[in-house]
C-alpha cells in the first residue's frame, strides 16, 4: 500500500498522508511521494489547488521515531541530514508552490506532522484534531518551520508554553488562539475543506500564488519594502487574464469564469 494517495478532480490535488497505522509518521518513503505529488501539483496546469489530509484517526505523528536505533548506547545521529534533506525541502516546497494548499487535518498533529500543517496555507481541523509541539518531551526544538509559525501566528508567549511544555492545543483552541483557520465538526471536515479548496480551484490562481508570495516577504520586510513589493506584484496580477474576467463579471454583475491566467 503507497504511503501517499493522490488524485485530481475539479483542479483539486487531494493528497492523503497513508500510513495510518503508524499514525502517518514520516519515513523516507513518505518524503519522497509527498514531495512528487506537490512537484505534479506545480508542474500540472489543471491543478489548481492542493487538499493535504490523511488516513484513520491522526493527521501526522511527525518523524516516524521507530526508523532508527536511537538509544543511550548507540551512536549519535545527525538530525541536521534529515531536515537538510526532507523536512526544510518539504515546508519550502509547500510555502513556495504558487498555487493555495489548503490543510485538511483529521486528527492529532505531532512534531513536523503539526508544523507541516502549519505550512499550509488555509488549516482547517476536525474538533477531535489537536496540536503537539512534542519535540521538547524527545529533548528537540520545534523544526519544520515551528520556530518560525508558531510566534508569528499565535505570539511569542504562547508559542513558547506550546514549544516548551510539549501539551495537547485542541483544534478549539488552536482556532481560538488564530493558529488555524477554523474547526469543524468531523463529520463535516472532508465537506467543508473540499468545498474551501472548489472555490480556491476555480479562483484567480495567479493572483492566489501572488498573494503567498507577498505574506511569505512580510515576514522580513520593511513596510517601504513591503509596499514597493505590493506595487510590483500588483502589477503582474493586473496583467493577469483573470483581473480583467473579474473586472468583467463584477460590471456585469455575474460570476467570474476564472481560468487561473
Ligand atoms: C509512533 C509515533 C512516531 C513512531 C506515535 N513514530 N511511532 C525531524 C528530524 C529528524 C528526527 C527527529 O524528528 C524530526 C521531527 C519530528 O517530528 S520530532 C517529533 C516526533 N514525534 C513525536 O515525538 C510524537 C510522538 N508521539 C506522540 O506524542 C503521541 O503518540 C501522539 C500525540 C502523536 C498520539 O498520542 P496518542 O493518541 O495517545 O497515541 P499513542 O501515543 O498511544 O500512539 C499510538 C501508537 O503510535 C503507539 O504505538 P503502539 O505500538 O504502542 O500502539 C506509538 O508508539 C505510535 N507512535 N507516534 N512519531
Amino acid at each position: 500500500m503507497s504511503s501517499i494517495l493522490v488524485s485530481l478532480e475539479t483542479g483539486v490535488l487531494t493528497i492523503t498522508l497513508n500510513r495510518p497505522d503508524k499514525l502517518n509518521a514520516f519515513n523516507p518513503e513518505m518524503h519522497q511521494l509527498l514531495r512528487q505529488a506537490l512537484e505534479r501539483a506545480r508542474d500540472e496546469e489543471k491543478v489548481r489547488a492542493v487538499l493535504l489530509t490523511a488516513a484513520g484517526r491522526a493527521f501526522c505523528a511527525g518523524q516516524d521515531l521507530s526508523e532508527r536505533n536511537v538509544s543511550p548506547g548507540a551512536a549519535p545521529i545527525d538530525l541536521a541530514i534529515s531536515l537538510g534533506s526532507h523536512y526544510n525541502p518539504l515546508v519550502r516546497q509547500l510555502r513556495e508552490l504558487p498555487k493555495p494548499v489548503v490543510c485538511a487535518v483529521n486528527g492529532v498533529a505531532a512534531g513536523a506532522g503539526a508544523n507541516i500543517a502549519l505550512a499550509c496555507d488555509l488549516v482547517i481541523a476536525a474538533r477531535s484534531a489537536s496540536f503537539v509541539q512534542a519535540f521538547s518531551k524527545i529533548g528537540l526544538l520545534p523544526d519544520s518551520g515551528g520556530t518560525f509559525f508558531l510566534p508569528r501566528l499565535i505570539g511569542t508567549a504562547r508559542a513558547m508554553g506550546l514549544a516548551l511544555l510539549g501539551e495537547k492545543l485542541t483544534a478549539e483552541d488552536a482556532a481560538q488562539w488564530g493558529l488555524i483557520w477554523k474547526v469543524v465538526d468531523d463529520a463535516q471536515l472532508m465537506t467543508e475543506a473540499l468545498s474551501i479548496a472548489e472555490i480556491l480551484s476555480a479562483g484567480p490562481t495567479k493572483g492566489y500564488g501572488l498573494i503567498k508570495k507577498a505574506f511569505a516577504l512580510s515576514a522580513t520586510n520593511t513596510l517601504d519594502a513591503q509596499l514597493d513589493l505590493e506595487r510590483d506584484l500588483q502589477r503582474q496580477a493586473g496583467f493577469s487574464e483573470d483581473y480583467r474576467e473579474g473586472v468583467a463579471a463584477f460590471k456585469e454583475k455575474r460570476k467570474p469564469a476564472f481560468k487561473g491566467k
